[in-house]
């Protein structure tokens, strides 16, 4: 069909059902071919360019906007062309982000709400969703042993967002005053979160002007893949006091950004309460690990905490984004963030204005991020979610198998991992013979980004690469897109090996 209307002969516009099936129709066929490429490991996960190549335009395409219209046919191409400069990131080769895959229940379900196009502001506007976001949020606060009594939450633009909800809550938990007098009518507070948290948690303390000197890093143990030291917790939190300093807050983590690590929570729980802290768990990653028997015992002491943030658009394959901040105290998360404005949340409306969640949140307009997880969890169920999830923890595994066999490859940590995440270097043929130390780590520091580099320009596989404390370079594969087998798994360390031949 060629389509050579403009955007003007579309819906609304009276007679033009047609057309406007007619272009829709054409669009879900290049999504469609995008999908059934996108799983096919013959596929490029990327057709890299730099951004000066994309800015002066690629065979046709460009970003400029131009003041006539174009027509439909043009958009279309456009729509093809931004896909084809992408980044495949629900390929079975991408490894290189916490969120991958690509869920086609999830996907309909972003579809639906786009056309929905509606606000979660208000029940008025919203009936259906803020229902669904009431009973989502009531089956993730039971996952956490949270009571029918207890519990409360907000569905968030990412976890970063919802750890400086947490940070905002517990501040206000210990001076209420803060919210009309500001920080000058407080003490100065001090957070705790350990040295391998994510640094989200420095930036709420930044933003909510508590200052990023205050938050306190607690040590890791580093042999044992970076779960935060309680006894270095406990003292740290005693340092602060002697200087002054009002602990307030601390932050463990289910499931580390870069090693998959999990802080002992009860532990945790147990000082929090010994020094009647609020404690958060940042289980971005690690919350989808309580949808498993298997691997839920990782969150033992969750049920303990005052608040918890938990991504299900990372390790349950929620198409992006989808995230979660959820409050053990009931209506808290109204008190603290309320300011009632009238022109939006009327309290002479006709209906339980309860419903009318707008309050809760730090935004006015918020998007529905609900819908799609919603429909997922009838598709799957929990069983669904669960074998997903034990299956990306098995690819881990085999991973870290295959590397302790292997002599060109250096385990970050010797422990089997926590999480899907496995730290890895590779050492080419000119460092397998030097004796570990400065020498041997300025050479390897230099590997993985060279690596990586040649990966994006061939664009077969993806990967990330960081340093971490003293430890120069390393590869992070993390392992959240169910349609990764085995296979892919053998192609990325072949791939590293091809590239980083010297
Ligand atoms: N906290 C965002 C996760 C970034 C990543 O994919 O590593």
């Amino acid at each position: 069909i060629i389509i050579s209307h403009s955007s003007s002969d579309l819906l609304p516009t009276e007679g033009s059902e047609e057309a406007s099936r007619h272009f829709l129709q054409e669009i879900v066929n290049i999504l469609l071919a995008y999908m059934c490429k996108l799983f096919k490991r013959s596929t490029k996960v990327l057709d890299f360019h730099h951004p000066h190549q994309l800015k002066e335009g690629l065979e046709g395409f460009t970003l400029e906007l131009s003041d006539q219209p174009e027509n439909l046919e043009q958009l279309l191409v456009d729509c093809r062309d931004t896909l084809k400069y992408g980044v495949k990131t629900g390929h079975p080769r991408f490894f290189n982000q916490l969120s991958s895959g690509l869920d086609i229940i999830g996907l309909a379900g972003e579809w639906l709400t786009s056309t929905a196009n509606t606000n979660m502001f208000t029940y008025e506007i919203s009936p259906v969703f803020i229902l669904m976001e009431e009973v989502v949020l009531r089956k993730m606060m039971d996952m956490l042993g949270w009571s029918n009594e207890e519990g409360d939450g907000i569905f968030c633009p990412g976890g970063t967002v919802s750890n400086l909800y947490s940070v905002l809550l517990a501040r206000y938990h210990f001076f209420p005053e803060v919210k009309s007098r500001g920080m000058s009518a407080i003490p100065r507070l001090a957070m705790f979160t350990s040295s391998h948290s994510h640094y989200s948690i420095q930036k709420s303390a930044a933003v909510l002007g508590i200052g990023t000197e205050n938050v306190l890093l607690v040590k890791c143990d580093e042999r044992y893949v970076g779960k935060m030291i309680p006894g270095e917790l406990e003292s740290s939190i005693a340092s602060a006091k002697d200087r002054g300093l009002y602990p307030f807050y601390v932050s463990a983590t289910a499931g580390t950004t870069v090693y998959g690590a999990f802080d002992p929570l009860n532990d945790i729980a147990d000082i929090c309460e010994r020094h009647g802290l609020w404690m958060h768990v940042d289980a971005a990653w690690g919350g989808g690990l309580l949808m498993s028997k298997r691997h839920r015992v990782k969150l033992q002491g969750i049920d303990r905490s005052s608040s918890v943030t938990w991504n299900p658009h990372k390790m349950m394959g929620v198409p992006l984004q989808c995230a979660t901040l959820l409050v053990r105290k009931k209506g808290f998360l109204q008190e603290c963030n309320q300011l009632c404005a009238e022109y939006l949340f009327q309290p002479d409306k006709h209906y339980d204005t309860s419903y009318d969640t707008g309050d809760k949140t730090i935004q006015c307009g918020r998007h529905v991020d609900v819908f799609k997880l919603w429909l997922m969890w009838k598709a799957k169920g929990m069983e669904g979610f669960e074998s997903q999830i034990n299956k990306c923890l098995e690819n881990a595994e085999y991973l870290f198998d295959k590397l302790k066999n292997r002599t060109d490859f250096l385990l970050v940590f010797e422990s089997k991992p926590e999480h899907s995440n496995v730290c890895f270097w590779y050492l080419p043929h000119s460092l397998r013979n030097l004796p570990p130390g400065c020498e041997r780590d300025k050479k390897l520091h230099a590997v993985a980004p060279k690596i990586k580099a040649k990966m994006m320009e061939e664009g077969l596989t993806m990967i990330g690469y960081q340093p971490l404390g003293n430890k120069v370079n390393f590869f992070r594969c993390v392992f959240s897109n169910s349609a990764t087998q085995r296979e892919d798994v053998d192609f990325l360390l072949d791939e590293i090996v091809r590239l980083g031949h010297d």
